[in-house]
């Protein structure tokens, strides 16, 4: 009788592995919603050792990737990301060459490849970001496990037409829909134009995830964090929203709006605190 070892499953059976097919299922999601062009989107999701062992062998490393900067805080860790140059759309039909799963060595100097990213593909060019973004999410909260990025249409947009100021920024959006300050009382946090792909980038969303578990990169997209991918998916969707209301109404006469009381009203409802500052902001 021939026995098969994980890593060699067909396709098919590959999306059998739940985070394999949670991945999937979210690239595929996010391509089709139109915020995931080309190549554009990256995901790195951290998995518990038990879960990975379950379904690979965790002995077994395929070869070691070295990252742009040692990542001691995150030394043993586990995730399934993204590979670079790779496009959402083609994830469901090959998982294995457009995703991997790796391991940082226990002296956080390498990656170590378990499973995908097949003919030498390498994660996410996008990886000093989401490593230094779970740095920061991990400090304050430690149920954080993932990290998306894409290129949300009317995020992007909106950051042509209204002031960058990450308060009144999260108070417009506030504004939009009823649910939004309760899905993100934290508010989001606004970086500087930079180019994307650097430590520097990524230092900069860091710093922003200190306070927020979303980051907007303007003229570019977002990111957003969450314990699951659900919850990172949904805080993205609800900014999203958010700002295709802002888009639609932009250049139409204002009758009616929420009011800050009105918001103050939701917070208390719901039992969150929105962010210090923001609810008696001016607009611009
Ligand atoms: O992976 O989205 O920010 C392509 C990108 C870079
Ligand atoms: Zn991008």
């Amino acid at each position: 009788m021939t026995t098969f070892k994980p890593h060699q499953l067909s396709c098919t059976r590959k999306l059998d592995i739940p985070f394999v097919r949670e991945m999937a299922q979210i690239t595929q999601h996010m391509w089709r919603f139109g915020w995931d062009e080309r190549n554009g989107g990256n995901i790195s999701y951290i998995l518990d050792e038990h879960l990975v062992a379950e379904h690979l062998d965790i002995h077994h490393v395929i070869r070691t990737i070295k990252p742009a900067f040692p990542v001691h805080e995150l030394a043993g860790r586990y995730f399934i990301v993204t590979g670079s140059g790779k496009y959402f759309k083609n994830v469901v039909a090959d998982p294995e060459a457009n995703l991997g799963v790796l391991r940082v060595s226990k002296d956080g100097e390498h990656l170590e490849l378990l499973w995908g990213l097949k003919d030498g593909a390498v994660p996410t060019s996008e990886l000093p970001s989401h490593f230094m973004s779970h740095i920061e999410r991990l400090k304050v909260d430690p149920s954080h496990r993932v990290v998306i990025h894409n290129h949300a249409t009317n995020v992007i947009a909106m950051t042509f037409i209204h002031e960058l100021d990450e308060n009144k920024f999260t108070k417009t959006l506030w504004e939009m829909c009823t649910e939004c300050i309760v899905v993100f009382p934290d508010g989001i946090g606004i970086i500087p134009w930079m180019v994307p792909g650097s430590s520097e980038i990524g230092r900069a969303t860091a710093a922003q995830m200190k306070d927020h578990r979303a980051v907007i990169w303007p003229h570019h997209g977002i990111f957003g964090t969450g314990s699951t991918i659900d919850e990172a998916f949904g805080l993205i969707e609800t900014i999203e929203k958010a700002a295709q209301i802002y888009m639609l109404i932009v250049h139409q006469p204002i009758r009616q709006r929420i009011t800050d009381e009105e918001l103050a009203d939701l917070a208390k409802a719901f039992g969150v605190t929105p962010r210090e500052g923001i609810l008696n902001a001016k607009q611009p």
